[in-house]
């Protein structure tokens, strides 16, 4: 069996789990509930993944697979139902929207690790102020063009933005993200109820 070693909290595990229900092959990989931070790693992830980071797979034969896009990639071989990414020639166009929105949750990953990690005194506004910019800039880029970056079907870079959008709901790091932004707010309450993602919401 395929062991998938996860935090409900983690957005990138979350992408990987919304991807397993997306492709109906939830009962081909058990998950294992860890936690881990980048100053206190957990020793059995680091077994199996060197960065001590989660996602991380464990296949039925031993392999390993990570990071979460090597995951969902791999994930994606398991059925041909419901694909994640395209074969035609739109392939690198989807590939570079699911790293915009990727750059989205490490920018937010970031803010919460500086608050978090660091002394109060020696939190860095510039640092925060700069991650914040990124995200920013992200979502006014997907504003103007939803329709043609999300709306071809709910894959690999779908799944990723809204799963980043979730986070940023969910800790918080540029407080509400929707004012001025209508199409993307519309779009993520669209696709916030599919079952893939209510059943991994983070609490
Ligand atoms: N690029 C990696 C990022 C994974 C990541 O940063 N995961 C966080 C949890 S959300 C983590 O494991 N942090 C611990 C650390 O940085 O040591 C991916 O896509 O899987």
């Amino acid at each position: 069996m395929n062991r998938l070693y996860f935090s409900p909290a983690s957005p990138f595990a979350r992408k990987v789990r919304v991807a397993m229900h997306e492709k109906d092959i939830v009962d081909r990989v058990e998950e294992v509930e860890v936690t881990t931070s980048p100053v206190d790693t957990n020793a059995d992830l680091a077994a199996y993944n060197p960065l001590g980071k989660l996602p991380c797979l464990v296949r039925a034969d031993g392999r390993v697979v990570y990071d979460s896009r090597a995951i969902l990639r791999f994930i994606d071989s398991l059925s041909a139902d419901a694909p994640l990414y395209p074969s035609d020639d739109t392939e690198f166009d989807r590939l570079t929207v699911e790293s915009l929105a990727e750059g989205v949750i490490e920018a937010a990953l970031q803010c919460v690790y500086e608050r978090r990690v660091r002394a109060e005194d020696q939190v860095s506004q510039p640092w925060l102020d700069g991650q914040q910019d990124k995200i920013n800039r992200a979502l006014n880029w997907f504003e103007v063009h939803v329709s043609d970056a999300l709306a071809p079907s709910f894959d690999a870079a779908s799944i990723g933005l809204a799963c980043g959008l979730a986070y940023l709901d969910f800790r918080q790091p540029i407080g509400d993200w929707r004012p001025g932004r209508r199409q993307l707010s519309a779009w993520y309450d669209t696709v916030s109820g599919r079952p893939s993602l209510v059943k991994t919401k983070q609490n």
